[in-house]
């Protein structure tokens, strides 16, 4: 069986223990391959390699460094059948996803980040004729980058494509339910000549080699994406010790349609932002509320096309939805299922656990779920489920609209359907999201700050937000 390794020092090399994990093809519910199941000892020697790379990193000229980083987006694209089909097996999602989206995003992350730092510039202030000030942005050091299993290489190179770009040398842990992509990405490194040390990625469980890392001193800045519960525990371990922290934390995201929208595109929209990647993305719409005056006709239009979907095997071309990534996950979201139920909701379309035949008999698939009849405050409609599952509620008002929307503990995204341009500025001012989006979903800027509001996290990713973040700046006062 297929034994992933860790990139520490520039070589593939085997954990300390010498213990790996399981690791399960999700639409097969079978184990595949085996990950490498690291410890402190391991993260310990990254550090070492980190620690001797970072003088000539943080000074190779920032030319040398962006065209190492676009060396390795071309491999990307070169090889993107191969991470596409990985990626698909690894977690479960339709290859058509993945070829399409995951990994075309992952090759633009790094030449995003290879580009900018080219044009990532610092601020001088003239005080009068008292003092001139400059400041200067310095890499800081190892940076830890703490990634999950839903969008596994995109993410994993959107944290380290500005932390590299930067001058930093990072230590990197990728989520141990989705290892595949970041391993191959690593033979990528190598075959494009990035210095030793100056990547490390560490395979491991988050309570283990995770822990190391954001408990090391000598990794001062940590960003992470995860669950909100975890971010919570990064944040009480790295704050005592002043650790730079970014936290991509999880979602409720509410999706608002005023009966003024243009109702095909609502309606085609807010399937795919409720049901992509099995609803696994944090942005996906979970909470769709929906003008009175149009509910009806939109449940009964949005159910007929939730019916259409073809459950199936992820690497069929004609599959919108394939598995869930792991068979406790799958157990979690039918709970949240239940849950609904109990609380006096109606299943009006899914709701059940799927068996397919032949390949994938074994796997963990769930029918894309809608439930109606439930309050806004409920625990289905607060609590983030991160699959399949979308509720849908009515509103009489415009202010209304928004109390509902507002009402979670998150704040990650929202989407807003409506044709009236004063209505869409002044509710999206009032929304509590990092991000709003207006008769459109995922579309992304990569210039701008991405990040969300409340528990949905800390810190502003994207953009020279990003690079900020990487750097440490610095402010000289000279008098004048
Ligand atoms: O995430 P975890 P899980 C949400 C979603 C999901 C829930 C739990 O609701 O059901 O989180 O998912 C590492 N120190 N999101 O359990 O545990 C871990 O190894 C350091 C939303 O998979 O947060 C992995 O690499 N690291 C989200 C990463 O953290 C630790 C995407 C994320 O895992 C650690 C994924 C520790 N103590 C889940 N414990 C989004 N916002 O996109 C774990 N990790």
């Amino acid at each position: 069986m297929k034994k992933i390794q860790n990139y520490i020092n520039g070589e593939l090399v085997a954990p300390q223990s010498g213990q790996y994990i399981d690791n399960f093809n999700p639409a097969e519910g079978k184990v595949y391959s085996l990950t490498p199941d690291s410890g402190s000892q391991d993260i310990q020697r990254a550090v070492n390699a980190a620690k001797t790379a970072f003088p000539s990193w943080s000074s190779t000229p920032v030319e040398m460094r962006s065209n190492l980083l676009l060396r390795i987006a071309v491999l990307i694209d070169k090889n993107l059948n191969q991470l596409a089909l990985a990626e698909s097996i690894d977690n479960g999602k339709p290859l058509s996803l993945a070829s399409s989206v995951d990994i075309p995003r992952a090759s633009s992350n790094i030449r995003f980040f290879a580009t900018a730092i080219l044009h990532f510039n610092t601020d001088a202030h003239k005080m009068d004729n008292v003092a001139i000030n400059y400041t200067t942005r310095e890499p800081i050091g190892i940076a830890g980058c703490i990634s999950p299993w839903n969008l596994p290489l995109y993410l994993f190179t959107w944290k380290i494509a500005p932390a590299l770009a930067a001058g930093n040398c990072v230590i990197a842990k990728p989520s141990e339910i989705t290892p595949m992509t970041a391993y191959l990405f690593s033979e990528l490194c190598i075959e494009a000549g990035l210095p030793k040390g100056v990547l490390n990625i560490v395979h491991g469980l988050g309570t283990k080699a995770g822990q190391a890392i954001i408990e090391h001193q000598d990794i001062p800045i940590i960003s992470f994406t995860g669950g909100t519960a975890t971010g919570k525990h990064i944040a009480a371990t790295a704050a005592p010790m002043f650790k730079k922290l970014s936290l991509e934390l999880g979602g409720k995201n509410p999706n608002l349609i005023f009966a003024d929208c243009d109702f095909d595109q609502a309606l085609n929209t807010s399937v795919m932002s409720s049901f992509s990647n099995q609803g696994q993305i944090c942005l996906c719409g979970s909470r769709i509320l929906v003008e009175r005056s149009i509910y009806d006709k939109f449940v009964t239009a949005f159910v007929d096309k939730v019916n259409k979907m073809t459950i199936g095997d992820p690497l069929e071309d004609t599959t919108k939805t394939g598995a869930v990534v792991s068979e406790s996950h799958m157990k979690k979201v039918l709970s949240y299922i239940k849950l609904a139920k109990e609380e006096g909701g109606q299943v009006v379309a899914g709701g059940q656990q799927v068996h397919l035949k032949g390949r994938c008999e074994n796997g963990y698939f769930i029918e894309p779920t809608v439930i109606t009849g439930l309050g806004h405050n409920c625990r289905t409609n607060q609590e983030e489920i991160f699959g399949p599952v979308v509720t849908i509620m009515p509103f009489d008002t415009q202010e209304e609209a928004v109390k509902y929307a507002n009402s979670t503990a998150y704040g990650l995204s929202a989407t807003l359907w409506t044709e009236n341009i004063t209505r869409a500025h002044n509710i999206a001012h009032q929304l509590k999201s990092g991000i709003v989006w207006v008769n459109c979903w995922l579309v992304r800027d990569l210039r701008t700050p991405f990040g969300g509001m409340k528990q949905s996290g800390v810190g502003r990713e994207g953009g020279n937000e990003a690079l900020r973040f990487f750097t440490e700046a610095k402010n000289v006062c000279i008098k004048l």
